[in-house]
């Protein structure tokens, strides 16, 4: 795939980024070209046919990788754009990385992992859970690491759009991790316990136009409300990378060591631990070698 975009990347202004670090989430304005998401969703598409231009072993097994006949909830499909072309066009995007980049204060962005996350519309209960991204990297080194959330369509609060908890971020280590989950459909337990350990409890609805994308903090706690819509709502989250994350060995609470599909794809370094900068597996979405302009923001 070609990077060789001759135009300048508009990246975050300043104000966003000092946005972006107080508050743990910012939105870009419509930075995400139309032609993108349309190949996007075709990709996905192709996907659930039975296309794939790279085949990772694992499926279902290893990582979500709802398919055809699995059922009417929610579909969760991890990994596709190391699968499919036309989603890593999108997932990749240097437009993604150089707005990272600029919220995270870093010189560059690789990719960890992606997930679509598909809710059919009507539905009363399908939510996503109360969670916190970082909590399922226990191997990576950094707190800097964020994810873009990149709806394929105009998501207003009816579609059941991202939540994040504004500012938790910065004390998400201190909520107990047992009511929190991506899987766990219990939205109001969390507003308990966040008050008595004497935090606000502010949730931000990310109302997005297509085009648009929002970015949280691997530390910020997000989840999202049932889609009561007729249309599906489709999202790609791209989890990303600041330069200097890197491998370092972790275990669970009952001592096994967390392994992540990720560490067993990727190449090795010279200690025979996984290389969080394989470029097959963490592709650069971009690094300040490219020209970033800042743009107008948007901050809300
Ligand atoms: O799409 C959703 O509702 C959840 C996505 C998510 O958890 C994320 O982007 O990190
Ligand atoms: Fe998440």
């Amino acid at each position: 795939m070609s990077m060789s975009m001759q135009q300048p990347i508009l990246g975050l202004s300043a104000a966003d980024a000092a946005f972006y670090q107080e508050h743990g989430w910012v939105t870009t304005e419509t930075v995400l070209d139309d032609s993108l998401i349309d190949e996007a969703l075709a990709g996905l598409e192709q996907h659930w046919a039975g296309h794939r231009d790279r085949t990772l072993p694992g499926a279902r097994k290893q990582f979500g990788d709802w398919m055809p006949g699995d059922g009417e909830g929610t579909r969760n499909n991890e990994y596709l754009s190391l699968q499919n072309r036309k989603v890593s066009a999108l997932a990749w995007s240097p437009i993604v990385g150089a707005i990272a980049a600029n919220a995270a204060g870093s010189t560059g962005i690789r990719l960890f992992d992606d997930q679509i996350v598909y809710k059919p519309g009507g539905q009363k209960t399908a939510v996503v859970g109360w969670h916190v991204d970082g909590d399922y990297w226990g191997t990576c080194s950094s707190w800097n690491m964020l994810t873009a959330w990149i709806p394929l369509h105009d998501c207003p609060e009816e579609m059941g759009p991202l939540v994040v908890l504004d500012g938790s971020h910065k004390w998400s280590h201190t909520v107990d991790r047992s009511i929190m989950s991506f899987h766990s459909p219990d939205m109001d337990a969390l507003k308990t316990q966040v008050e008595s350990l004497g935090y606000e409890f502010k949730p931000v609805t990310i109302k997005l136009k297509r085009g648009q994308f929002s970015l949280h903090h691997c530390r910020a706690i997000h989840g999202s409300y049932p889609n009561r819509s007729d249309r599906p709502r489709i999202a790609l989250a791209v989890h990303m990378q600041d330069e200097a994350n890197e491998y370092r060995a972790a275990t669970r609470p009952d001592g096994r060591p967390v392994q992540l599909y990720n560490d067993v794809i990727c190449a090795k370094n010279s200690l025979g631990m996984p290389d969080y900068s394989d470029p097959g597996v963490f592709p650069t979405l971009w690094n300040s070698t490219a020209e970033a302009v800042p743009a107008k923001g948007t901050a809300c």
